[in-house]
């Protein structure tokens, strides 16, 4: 009996060291040959063979959900699967157009980053996890007086998420932004770190004004175990890195988590493998638990709540779950929308943004953060930012668009808090 208790015990370490090994060990995921494609999709059941498609989410990746205004799709797609998938498309008499040929070569030319950029940090490349908190430390050290930091909470995998409060002055209205819940979108980390620097560095005085009249909460990576699996494994993943108890399929949405309208009207998937799957109950993902939590003590210090997210450029307000009905306060809304979307487009770039509410622009999204805020926290401005572009590079914006995304946002910004506090609400 012994015998088989040490032999059961052997067993049993020897598996915890084999998967602790495969996991140290696996190679990154490559996308040699991957493409993305646009796919018009013009009835339902168009809509429903693209959805089947991609719960096979390794095979078949969304890039982006299908919304009413452009009927469009964008989907990932493995090269062993192109020939089935050509084959389907032309069943169902779906046209499509290749937007990107070879993921990798997109992923790879990301690296390739000027021989100059050899400062510690900037904002011409992408960083780690670790470079992103070593420069945030360095941030704080060097501004003691009107900074400090938060933390929201652990991570599944025992991360700290941590966050830079700017202050100058008691008494200033509070914004709050939350950047980088989808692991993929690198462009929001560089977006927010680069805000970070402005507001503490810019001499601007429409840019002092910002800094020094609001106090800002800002969180550059929300999803830490995301993220650096996003570095460090996969490029393309979205989701968190909690194990689901009886589906191999790793993660949950966490823009999906959120105990508002959670799995309504098929705003998420309850599908584990989906990359919207909305987690087996509201809160099971500890950051978005963690993110509620901490919210709720500083509930009396913001007004006005921000995710970033990437891509399609659109500012989007409440509601995600319904756009058969709109928050009483809609038409301001509406109206920050347009000075944002105005101020980014006068830039020399002309980038256009859409605004409007989630469900109603894009598509009904269910348990979002940004919708929490709104409807259990009563914050009555509460927007999701989607940065460039519209889908020529979609999740990997190349990094010279890094600077010219981050002017939008101050622009858009500035404007947005012009017009929030002109209506009232700051
Ligand atoms: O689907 C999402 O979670 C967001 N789009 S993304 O391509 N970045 O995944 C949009 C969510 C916007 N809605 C709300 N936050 N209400
Ligand atoms: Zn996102």
């Amino acid at each position: 009996m012994r015998l088989l208790w040490l032999c059961v015990a052997t067993l049993a370490l020897l598996l915890v060291l084999a998967s602790a090994a495969t996991l140290k060990d696996t190679p990154k995921e490559r996308y040699d040959g991957y493409g993305v494609y646009r796919l018009s999709v013009k009835n339902k059941l168009q809509q429903a063979v693209i959805e089947q498609l991609s719960q096979l989410s390794s095979k078949y990746n969304i890039w982006k959900d299908y919304d009413e205004h452009s009927q469009e799709v964008h989907i990932m797609v493995a090269p062993a699967e192109l020939q089935h998938f050509q084959a389907l498309l032309s069943l169902h008499a779906i046209s499509s157009e290749q937007i990107i040929e070879n993921v990798q070569d997109l992923i790879d030319a990301e690296q390739v980053t000027p021989a100059a950029d050899s400062a510690p940090f900037g904002w011409t490349k992408y960083y780690e996890l670790s470079e992103i908190e070593a420069w945030l430390d360095s941030i704080l050290a060097a501004y003691p007086a009107v900074t400090e930091e938060f933390i929201v909470g652990q991570s599944y995998e025992g991360r700290t998420i941590r966050g830079i409060k700017i202050s100058h002055k008691a008494g200033n209205p509070g914004i709050f932004i939350e950047s980088n819940i989808h692991a993929r979108e690198w462009i929001t980390s560089a977006s927010a770190t680069w805000f970070i620097n402005e507001l503490l560095t810019s001499q601007e005085p429409a840019v002092r004004n910002l800094a020094e009249s609001y106090d800002w909460h800002i969180v550059p990576v929300f999803n830490v175990d995301g993220f650096e699996y996003s570095h460090a494994k996969n490029r393309m993943w979205r989701k968190t890195r909690q194990p689901h108890a009886t589906n191999e399929c790793i993660g949950v949405d966490a823009n999906r988590n959120f105990d508002s309208h959670w799995l309504e009207n098929n705003g998420a998937s309850s599908n584990p493998c989906s990359e919207t799957f909305a987690g087996d109950v509201p809160g099971s993902e500890p950051e978005a638990k963690a993110l509620t939590e901490y919210l709720k003590t500083i509930e009396n210090e913001f007004s006005v709540y921000i995710s970033f997210h990437s891509y399609g450029q659109y500012l989007l307000s409440p509601y995600g779950h319904t756009k058969e009905e709109f928050p009483d306060n809609y038409d301001d809304l509406l109206e920050i929308g347009e000075a944002f979307a105005t101020a980014v487009e006068s830039l020399p770039y002309g980038t256009a943004y859409r605004y409007g509410s989630t469900a109603d622009v894009l598509y009904v999204a269910t348990g979002t953060s940004v919708d929490w805020v709104f409807n259990e926290l009563n914050k009555k401005v509460a927007f999701t930012i989607e940065y460039r572009d519209q889908g020529r590079y979609g999740f990997i914006l190349p990094p010279v668009q890094i600077l010219p995304n981050c002017q939008e946002l101050m622009a858009g910004m500035l404007a947005l808090i012009d017009k929030t506090e002109e209506l009232g609400y700051l």
